[in-house]
């Protein structure tokens, strides 16, 4: 039976996630998700109600030009820097992001990628995969950099920051954070984690992770002259965006061992790698997965299609999507 309103979702996503949206809407899913150019894109969106989308789909007025119909925009993700939501709130289309349910697995994450940089696990695991012990290694092969009892350094300290700077207990670490606005003490307290300025953070941590939003103010954040300041013993982890590490710098301080190692889930202008990083056995590189979790992921599904339903009028939060990021985009008439 044909419903009155129509939703796009850009990639595939858990049948039952999707089930739970065919109860009140006619889909139509993608059945891979693509980069597609701003001319598709504006295709897919027209005649629609709501849109499912996640971060290669780039929203922006283009995007949405001459849709009356569109009202509402779910991104899955917490990061929502492929959304222009000044131009979705000027058009009062809704939009909606997957905050607090990725928190403790893309933090999990975090670790993952610093333990595996600091201790070579990629490179060493490669090594084996081709057939290289053969006996005769050396005491000193191998070597990496010591994790535990450090000083851990988190460039933006948000829901995710914190949750990485509390598994750093565990490990006898200092913890040191630079946030734009200062956390309340409580919260530091909580953390065990001291504010300190940039630079500070740069030259002290032994490790760095960053997790602060991609934007204007954080492009390039990281380059060749914040790699300059760092500890060249010292390994660091991105799993917020790329563009705020300057990859190409990234490389050229890997290769000349101005850095340890670094472990990184993003990068500029993905899903292009910059070929130097390749090449690099001190790099730990794997596909935008942090929040990649079964039920990580299902959840963040799930909370899309939750605010999604919410924002078209569906269900017991009809009209007060969950997590909605523009709540003076009042949503249209539906037509
Ligand atoms: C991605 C993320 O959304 O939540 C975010 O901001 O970057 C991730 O969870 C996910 O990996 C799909 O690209």
């Amino acid at each position: 039976m044909s419903k009155q309103q129509r939703v796009w979702v850009s990639r595939p996503l858990f049948p039952e996630v999707l089930a739970t949206l065919a109860q009140h809407v006619d889909l139509c899913v993608e059945t891979k998700e693509s980069k597609r150019t701003p001319e598709q894109l504006h295709a897919k969106l027209a005649d629609v109600d709501g849109a499912i989308v996640g971060l290669s789909d780039r929203i922006d007025a283009a995007a949405i030009a001459g849709h009356h119909r569109l009202r509402a925009v779910a991104n899955l993700g917490v990061g929502y820097n492929n959304l222009d939501l000044a131009a979705l709130t000027a058009a009062g289309i809704i939009a909606t992001n997957t905050p607090d349910v990725l928190t403790q697995t893309t933090a999990d994450y975090a670790w993952a990628l610093l333990l595996a940089a600091a201790r070579r696990v990629s490179s060493a695991e490669r090594w084996l995969r081709a057939g290289r012990w053969r006996g005769g290694m050396r005491f000193d092969d191998w070597l990496g950099v010591d994790v535990h009892g450090k000083t851990l350094g988190i460039l933006g300290m948000g829901r995710i920051g914190q949750a990485v700077a509390r598994r750093a207990s565990g490990f006898d670490m200092r913890v040191i954070y630079h946030n734009r606005s200062r956390l309340p003490e409580a919260v530091e307290r909580d953390c065990r984690a001291t504010w300190v300025d940039k630079t500070a953070l740069l030259q002290q941590a032994d490790h760095l992770v960053l997790v602060l939003p991609y934007g204007a103010q954080s492009h390039h954040a990281i380059g060749a002259a914040e790699l300059d300041m760092m500890k060249r013993t010292a390994v660091l982890v991105n799993i917020a965006r790329g563009g705020i590490v300057d990859d190409a710098a990234l490389a050229v301080a890997l290769r000349d061992g101005r850095l340890a190692a670094a472990g990184l889930d993003v990068f500029e202008g993905e899903p292009a790698v910059n070929p130097a990083l390749r090449e690099l056995d001190n790099a730990v590189l794997s596909p935008h997965i942090a929040s990649a979790s079964a039920d990580t992921r299902r959840a963040m599904a799930q909370l899309a299609a939750d605010n999604l339903l919410a924002a078209l009028g569906f269900g017991p939060q009809a009209g007060h999507p969950p997590s909605w990021l523009n709540p003076e985009a009042r949503g249209r008439a539906c037509r």
